[in-house]
């Protein structure tokens, strides 16, 4: 009886150990510029987003070099452009969790920073947050998202979207993106627990 119950006790521990790591799966620092990201201009304007390197401009409380859409710098009448990372091979997990240090300068004239991920290589975009007022990561600290992925999903990615009606001072920064990934915990807790009850049920009739 005894070391049935504690059998039990150790198939719990060892689903709660299994399941308590987190995989850092992908991290970006802008630091040499922005990678093996994309960028979408999809006003067609020719200006859109890019690397900075001049650390009195980062307001993300990062360090180093960024990601900005920099609205300033283009004098462009409007913005729509997009900074989207590598597709992120997310197989093996179902709990994922984004953190950025954003910076986000909103103008009178409105506008918008968001960011969003994608299962399906891009085709579809969920929304994760959107700001229509000033947030600096240097004030806020860093942002992150909490993401349950379906079973069976192996590709994610992140677009960080930046809206601009009119020409403005302001831009979006994006630093220092992390994904981190566990993995399946639920159903391996719960077979786990089955084993463990039956063997405790099979203890029992034995015993009657
Ligand atoms: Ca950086
Ligand atoms: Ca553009």
């Amino acid at each position: 009886m005894k070391k049935t119950v504690l059998s039990f006790l150790m198939l719990i521990f060892l689903g709660a150990t299994v399941n308590a790591s987190a995989d850092v799966i992908f991290t970006e620092t802008f630091d040499s510029g922005i990678g093996n990201w994309t960028v979408e201009d999809y006003n067609a304007d020719g200006y859109t987003w890019e690397h900075n390197n001049n650390l009195s401009w980062n307001f993300t409380g990062g360090s180093g070099g960024f990601a900005t859409a920099d609205s300033n710098m283009s004098w462009a009448n409007d913005w729509y452009d997009a900074l989207i990372s590598p597709v992120i091979d997310v197989t093996g997990y179902n709990k994922i969790t984004v953190s950025a240090n954003i910076s986000y300068q909103h103008d009178v004239d409105g506008g918008y920073a968001d960011v969003s991920y994608s299962v399906d290589n891009g085709t579809t975009w969920t929304p994760l947050q959107e700001w229509t007022a000033t947030f600096q990561g240097k004030d806020e600290g860093p942002v992150s998202w909490n993401i349950t992925l379906d079973a069976g999903t192996t590709d994610f990615m992140l677009s960080f979207e930046y809206y601009q009606p009119a020409w403005s001072y302001y831009e979006y920064q994006v630093d220092n993106v992390s994904v981190d990934a566990s993995a399946v915990p639920v159903p391996s807790a719960l077979w786990l627990l089955g084993a463990g009850l039956a063997g405790f049920a099979g203890l029992r009739r034995r015993q009657d």
